[in-house]
């Protein structure tokens, strides 16, 4: 099958300037005694403008990175049912097990998920479908693992791992590699693990395109390219404070906070909010309204500034175990306390920024360049200050570097889920963007005593859009 809008592509050659394709190629070949047959390769993100929003449906705007998850891949010489992984980085551990007992295990509260759970994901998701059509042959697997994304810090490397899974096992099980297939159900498959993301990460892995970002809405999931300003350089920066979301109940009290807000809502306005889960739902579907008079409604009904769990079962008129079931996450159950003005007003105030960046983005020529980047910056900065002070999900290593970014002059925001990891920053040229770094290694990297054991292009790099998964057939 040739690439062309809707199907990912497959090469029919693995491109052997990669070295670490090679390098992979060659460790699978060594851990396996036998060859790879095909390669997986999935992107990271990072995400411009449009920072928690997705899980309450309004769109975002993220570009793949040239980081990504590779994977080397061939069907179990033995056929049996078996699904073996193993990864070039001694820390991620060598795993195994029949993929009919596949078993997706939740970290207890502080610990982080074994990273085969990621992959597990992304192959449950892919069966689970596949099933509901009828029967399907059990066939087991070899997999090795190259990654490198940094790792809990906002570049969607989760994404990547359960998206390179879902991909290996829809090239095997015959499925169509339609790409908004496959991103909507290695979104939905991704919450096997706890986090109840809104589906950006798995959206930008399989739409992204070389030399653009992308504008991308979903219900249903799709993509429209941004042509970003030609001089525009964005730089990511990682803060080196590293956040991994499954760990923490943080991401998931706020995919919490605005689905009661967003019921809230819809009670004070006399829908029906039983049935009503996402803000952008409530904003174009049922009262279909603009943005902005959304805005003004939050303003008219959140007036507390903490909602407590007792309040809100006697508005809603319902007791703790109906509360919990319709509102709640596993690991949420035991919140009391809600901010829901707050996360509302970030999230429709976000998405009014989401379309200035877009309107920005379109109308630029080359006349106005400068300026469109300027109003790219303020809009970056304007998203940071709400991310901090409506959202709570920054973190004081994040705020160190905004406060360099600022102080040199830069427009920079935190991407991803914050509480950690990566800040990304808009420069109007290759010149600006080269002295902002050494500006970022003076004041930030060079007293970090960490800093020092990394290589600093991998911590701290100008970014440039890639494509989406590719898949190349080994020769
Ligand atoms: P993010 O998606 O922001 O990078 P998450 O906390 O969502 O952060 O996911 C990080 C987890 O993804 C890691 O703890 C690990 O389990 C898994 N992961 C990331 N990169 C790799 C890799 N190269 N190999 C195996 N697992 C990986
Ligand atoms: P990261 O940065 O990968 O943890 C998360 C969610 C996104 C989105 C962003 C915040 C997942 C897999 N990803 O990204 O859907 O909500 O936070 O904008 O849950
Ligand atoms: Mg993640």
């Amino acid at each position: 099958m040739e690439s062309d809008d809707l199907f990912v592509n497959v090469n029919k050659h693995i491109d052997a300037a990669d070295e670490r394709l090679v390098q992979l190629r060659d460790f699978f070949f060594k851990e396996f005694s036998t060859k790879a047959e095909f390669f997986v390769k999935v992107p990271g993100r990072v995400n411009l403008i449009g920072e928690h929003v997705d899980y309450s449906g309004f769109p975002v705007c993220p570009m793949a990175l040239s980081q990504n998850i590779l994977l080397a891949v061939a069907t179990s010489p033995n056929n049996d049912d078996i699904i073996h992984l193993k990864n070039m980085q001694s820390k991620y551990k060598s795993f195994k097990c029949s993929i009919d007992h596949i078993k997706i295990e939740l970290p207890k509260p502080g610990t982080y998920p074994g990273w085969h759970n990621y992959f597990l994901c992304g192959v449950k998701g892919i069966l689970d479908y596949i099933h509901k059509m009828g029967d399907y042959p059990r066939k087991g697997f070899l997999v090795a693992v190259s990654g490198n994304i940094p790792p809990a810090a906002g570049l969607s490397s989760s994404s990547a791992l359960v998206c390179s899974a879902a991909l290996t096992t829809a090239f095997l099980y015959d499925l169509p590699l339609n790409k908004t297939l496959l991103a909507t159900l290695s979104a939905s498959s991704e919450h096997y693990i706890g986090t109840q993301g809104g589906g950006m990460d798995q959206a930008i892995a399989f739409l992204a395109k070389k030399g653009c970002a992308q504008y991308i809405e979903f219900n249903p999931v799709r993509a429209t390219p941004i042509q970003l300003p030609p001089d525009a350089v964005f730089v990511i920066a990682n803060s080196l404070a590293e956040a991994n979301k499954a760990a923490t109940s943080d991401f998931n009290k706020r995919v919490v906070e605005c689905r009661i807000a967003t019921k809230l809502l819809a009670k004070f306005t006399d829908r029906p909010w039983q049935d009503i889960e996402k803000l952008g739902q409530l904003q174009s579907e049922v009262l279909d309204v603009e943005l902005e008079e959304f805005e003004a409604l939050i303003k008219k009904h959140l007036t507390k500034d903490v909602y407590t769990k007792d309040e809100l079962m006697s508005i809603f008129h319902i007791h703790e175990k109906e509360f919990e079931e319709k509102m709640l996450t596993p690991n949420t159950k035991d919140e009391k306390e809600f901010k829901l003005k707050q996360r509302a007003l970030h999230v429709i105030q976000e998405a009014i920024r989401v379309e200035h960046f877009r309107h920005v983005t379109d109308n630029a020529d080359d006349d106005d360049e400068e300026d469109a980047i300027d109003q790219m910056s303020e809009l970056m900065k304007r998203s940071h200050k709400s991310l901090r002070n409506l959202y709570e999900c920054s973190h004081e290593n994040l705020e160190e570097l905004i406060k360099i970014s600022k102080e040199f002059g830069v427009g920079a925001r935190l991407t991803g889920a914050g509480w950690g990891g990566c800040i990304v920053a808009l420069t109007d040229s290759i010149t600006t963007c080269d002295r902002y770094i050494a500006t970022l290694n003076e004041c930030y990297y060079d007293l970090m005593p960490q800093a020092k054991h990394l290589e600093f292009d991998q911590i701290c790099f100008a970014t440039e859009p890639q494509n989406g998964a590719e898949i190349f057939i080994a020769e």
